[in-house]
């Protein structure tokens, strides 16, 4: 399993969410690295970073950032590799700042922009475009979309056999 996915971060702080991309990634048995970058604390990191990754063998980055959240942006100057961008939930505007930073981007420069928090979407955005070229990789995503459809008809199937109150009480036992 080479690494073809580059995770950045523009600081350690967003690690317990873009842990939800590298989870997926596992889950699908796909190959990823894991950074912290950050464009305006260590720019000329980033330039290597993304100057490089494609010679490397990455074929796609997922770059989260919270705040003025430049880290997508730029690394999306950098390269030809497609960037999803994950606007990271922190300080005042909950995320909201870094999810405009992020998807209005001008144009020429593209970045595929996820909710906010939404790592998990990105990784599989980006297992997505590797499938284009993956026959095995297409397989998992499409076992993977197979296995939530029959957890929702599980979900349902519970619901009409315990009715609603019994339901609401067991989801309150299982989140603790
Ligand atoms: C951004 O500022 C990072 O992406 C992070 O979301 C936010 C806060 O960073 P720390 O102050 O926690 O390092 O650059």
């Amino acid at each position: 399993m080479g690494t073809t996915i580059g995770i950045i971060m523009g600081s350690d702080s967003d690690l317990q969410v873009m842990s939800d991309a590298c989870r997926v990634l596992e889950e699908l048995d796909i190959g990823f690295e894991t950074a912290v970058i950050s464009a305006h604390r260590t720019p000329h990191r980033l330039i290597s970073y993304a100057e490089q990754a494609a010679g490397r063998g990455i074929q796609i980055v997922i770059a989260g950032a919270g705040g003025a959240a430049q880290l997508p942006g730029v690394t999306a100057a950098l390269t030809d590799l497609p960037v999803i961008g994950v606007p990271i939930r922190s300080g005042s505007l909950e995320g909201f700042d870094a999810l405009l930073s992020i998807v209005q981007m001008p144009r020429g420069i593209p970045v595929a922009t996820v909710a906010i928090n939404g790592a998990r979407n990105a990784g599989l955005l980006a297992a997505r475009i590797l499938a284009l070229s993956d026959d095995a990789v297409r397989a998992r995503i499409a076992a993977y979309r197979e296995a939530a459809a029959a957890a929702v008809e599980e979900k349902s199937r519970r619901l009409q056999a315990a009715g609603y109150r019994d339901y609401l009480n067991e989801m309150g036992r299982r989140s603790g």
